[in-house]
């Protein structure tokens, strides 16, 4: 062989081990480059929310052929919804793996009314997760994508009400976030402020490995992701924006019923993502702590943009643990125009 094709050779063999040794504890501490103990906590927290990720994966690779995981349990949750299988087994899995780790004192999830407090980690758990356990619950049993959200804040204060009060903040308050995709193959994304890194489980090895570094979500896209089901109950502004995609070429719909997925393209290809308030719910149907403002802090991070339509969702600070926003997120010309239609109703 030529000189030069080993040299290529060796040099495309360097780098895939290299990148197949870029785990995602290792990432965070190379993003902080720091050993020091806040940086180690976070490559714990970030370590166990991976391994989450992979007891959801494992459970919903076999769903179709295991009995008890598919289907409803016959409860409905604190936002009126019906409650799945997987729904309550992935909220679980949180509570169980972030119990384990010491770090986290509670735990906040679209799955439970109040806060969850794990007393023995209170003295040292400085942190809070908010997650939601299962994105796009209705994609469960037709085995569609999926997904999970989680967001990390700094517990402030010593919460002796046991209300978690401090959690009614902005989303600017939010020390990491990101979510896990359970499509094709199952991706972890995520940012601790610098920049939006992605990572997919190899299954042989059981790691999340490093995939893409600082992504960037391109300024425009043609993609408009939304439920069009819902025309009738929006505001007119947001009616015309969509007449305009129609009568515009270059655009194209695309809409999978888990906003993971949805969010997790238009990160890569562009475009914008809206889930706006209608007439029954004027504050659309997504909630803020752990599924607006951990999506906006991604694609923040990314040089896009996401508001409610009037405030940025990362400025917005929740009233209560379950509040709703409306959603516009995605690139920044794409958000600007949908916005322009929302400024002209008013
Ligand atoms: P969920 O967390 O209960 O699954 O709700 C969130 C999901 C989003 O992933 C998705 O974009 C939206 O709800 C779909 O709702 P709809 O069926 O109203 O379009
Ligand atoms: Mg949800």
């Amino acid at each position: 062989m030529a000189q030069e094709s080993l040299e290529l050779l060796s040099d495309t063999t360097d780098r895939g081990l290299d990148r197949d040794c870029t785990t995602l504890s290792r990432h965070v501490l190379q993003q902080l480059q720091s050993f020091s103990p806040e940086a180690q906590d976070l490559s714990a927290l970030m370590n166990r929310i991976a391994l989450a990720g992979k007891l959801v994966a494992r459970r919903l690779s076999r769903a179709g052929l295991m009995e008890g995981v598919l289907g409803f349990t016959g409860e409905v949750n604190v936002q009126g919804e019906s409650v799945k299988k997987m729904d309550v087994y992935a909220n679980d899995v949180f509570i169980s793996v972030f119990k384990q780790s010491g770090l986290v004192c509670r735990l906040a999830s679209e799955e439970m009314e109040e806060p969850y407090y794990i007393p023995e980690n209170c003295p040292i758990g400085r942190y809070t997760l908010l997650y939601d356990p299962i994105d796009g619950s209705s994609n469960t049993d037709t085995n569609l994508s999926l997904g999970s959200i989680f967001s990390i804040r700094k517990q402030e204060g010593d919460d002796l009400d046991g209300k978690a009060t401090d959690l009614l903040a902005a989303g600017r308050n939010q020390i990491a976030a990101g979510y896990i995709l359970y499509g094709p193959s199952t991706m972890l994304v995520y940012t601790i402020g610098r920049g939006v890194h992605s990572f997919t489980l190899d299954p042989s090895l059981g790691e999340f490995i490093l995939t893409e570094e600082n992504i960037k979500i391109p300024e425009h896209g043609s993609v408009y992701s939304v439920n069009e089901g819902n025309f009738w109950q929006w505001d007119e502004s947001i009616r015309e924006y969509i007449r305009y995609v129609h009568r515009t070429e270059g655009y194209t719909a695309r809409y999978s019923g888990a906003m993971v997925s949805d969010i997790h393209r238009v990160l890569l290809q562009g475009g914008v993502f809206l889930y706006p308030g209608t007439v029954e719910k004027p504050e659309g149907k997504l909630r803020l702590l752990y599924e607006t403002a951990p999506l906006a802090f991604v694609i923040e991070q990314a040089g896009g943009r996401a508001t409610t339509g009037d405030t940025e969702i990362l400025d917005v600070v929740a009233t209560k643990l379950h509040q709703r926003t409306p959603l516009i997120i995605g690139s920044k010309q794409d958000v600007a125009k949908v916005e322009s239609f929302i400024k002209k109703g008013h």
